[in-house]
């Protein structure tokens, strides 16, 4: 196993092909994508990842990682290609869209020899590589390693028309792809023993977790469960904070006290869940057994629900307009309460899914963003971290703020974090914050400055206000 040939150079393929390249094999990064193989093959990172671009930048320099538009004929076939959600007609639980994979699995097909391994990383619905990974690699006339009888694992690859095939899902954290690439322990499911044996020796060249053997679908099922078990948290958290506002009381405050106890750890409530990845992967569970599934089913709706929920709020804070509540001496002609929601000037915070990533795919922020512009608000976004293409102009976050009658926090980034009310306060029209992640560091201070605050599921501090 010296050549290496990944397909896919987004953000798992392409981290995942830099280390084996670093760690002395000789890999071929392809992607269909001409604009990532001119980007990276010019020496630039089309992903902003800490320590990312150190690491591609080593690996090309080093002559060990080339990048591509085709595959070539290689030992290890690696498929990290996405697996977004598609809706489908007349279903109200949208399907997982296997074309990349597909697309991927059929172009490796003409350069597939014996002995070759072929690695599913990509997140995909239950039994997809058995069902849909192998019997496109076999339309190559070989056949994929089954039976662990016929040979010996000690010496995977000698048996002639055999490949192998093992699914391998990633389990990186966006924002610490690098250091969980190395660290965490790895799942790896073979389509037979000997699959799973000589996937195992690839990643150990620099997996330091430890690495777990099992079969192809347990694997799949495996990784699913994680993001669901997140994302069935998390909605639980949000329906406490939902329920926190009704009673008059904090919910970030009762989550803390409840998770005191030795065996409780409830997540976050927020402005609902996004990224590729616990939005997503859920509905592949649901997809495999939708019978059986109301639990993820309705956690998937809680935490889909909460964008409108924040656009309650931020409409409810414009509302309770109070006359100390101004902000600056402007020559801006002020709303009145019942102004219509043009007048309304909203700074959003945040766009990216969550913290510190320049990642928006199926963030909440921009679900919040888009109700909020139908309602006719005016809106000045700011996002530090994002570098993408919105019908809105990014700001600088103190022009974003300029004038605002209301602070909207989407996303807990540290800037928005170590915001100062006494920095920001003067540049605004009004003085109101919404914040939905339970950011903004000592609200109480907020307050002092003359801030009306409305934190999601403190329904203490809105009772005081009120
Ligand atoms: N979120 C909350 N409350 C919380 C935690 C998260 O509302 O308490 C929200 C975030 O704001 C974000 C979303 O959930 O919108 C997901 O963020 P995350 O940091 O929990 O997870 P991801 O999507 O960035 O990465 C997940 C990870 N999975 C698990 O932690 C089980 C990662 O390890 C996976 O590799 C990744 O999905 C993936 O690629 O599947």
């Amino acid at each position: 196993m010296h050549k290496i040939c990944v397909l896919g150079l987004g953000y798992i393929g392409l981290p995942t092909a830099s280390m084996f390249a670093t760690h002395g094999f000789q890999v071929v990064g392809v992607d269909v994508n001409e604009r990532v193989v001119e980007t990276l093959n010019n020496g630039e990172v089309h992903i902003h990842e800490p320590g990312l671009k150190t690491l591609v930048q080593a690996a090309l320099k080093s002559g060990n990682l080339r990048v591509a538009s085709e595959p070539e004929p290689a030992d290890v076939f690696i498929i990290a290609v996405p697996t977004p959600l598609s809706p489908v007609a007349g279903l109200s639980s949208p399907k997982a869209d296997l074309s990349h994979v597909i697309a991927a699995a059929e172009s490796i097909v003409p350069y597939l020899r014996p002995g070759n391994l072929v690695v599913l990383e990509s997140t995909v619905p239950p039994r997809t590589t058995l069902e849909v990974l192998v019997p496109i690699l076999e339309r190559s006339g070989l056949g994929v390693s089954r039976d662990e009888e016929n040979h010996s694992p000690q010496h995977p690859g000698t048996t002639a028309s055999l490949f192998y095939v093992a699914h391998c899902p990633e389990r990186v954290l966006p924002g610490r792809i690098l250091e969980e690439l190395i660290r965490n322990d790895r799942v790896i499911g073979g389509v037979d023993r000997a699959s799973a044996e000589m996937a195992k020796a690839l990643y150990a060249s620099f997996v330091e977790g430890e690495i777990f053997l099992t079969d192809a679908t347990t694997a799949e099922m495996v990784k699913l469960m994680e993001n669901t078990y997140r994302d069935v948290n998390i909605a639980l958290a949000n329906e406490f904070a939902l329920v926190a506002e009704q009673l008059g009381i904090n919910v970030w405050e009762a989550i803390e006290l409840a998770n005191r106890h030795p065996r409780v750890n409830i997540l976050k409530p927020g402005p609902g869940v996004g990224g590729h990845c616990i939005a997503v992967d859920p509905w592949f569970i649901v997809q495999a057994a939708p019978e059986v599934t109301p639990l993820i089913q309705t956690a998937r709706r809680v935490n889909d629900s909460m964008p409108a929920h924040v656009v309650e709020l931020v409409k409810r804070a414009l509302a309770e307009h109070k006359t100390e509540d101004r902000g600056q001496e402007t020559e801006d002609k002020l709303p009145s309460p019942a102004s219509s929601p043009l007048s309304h000037r909203i700074a959003v915070l945040g766009l990216a899914y969550k913290a510190n990533v320049d990642d928006v795919r199926e963030s909440p922020a921009l679900r919040v963003v888009e109700s909020l512009a139908a309602l006719g608000y005016e809106l000045r976004l700011c996002d530090p971290h994002v570098n993408a293409a919105f019908p809105w102009p990014l700001l600088p976050l103190l022009e974003a703020v300029k004038g605002a009658d209301c602070l909207v926090l989407l996303t807990d980034h540290a800037e928005f974090a170590a915001l100062k009310p006494q920095v920001v306060g003067p540049l605004m029209r009004y003085r109101r914050l919404v914040d939905t992640r339970g950011a903004a560091s000592k609200p109480q201070e907020w307050a002092a400055e003359g801030f009306q605050v409305m934190i999601l599921g403190d329904g203490k501090a809105e009772e005081q206000e009120g």
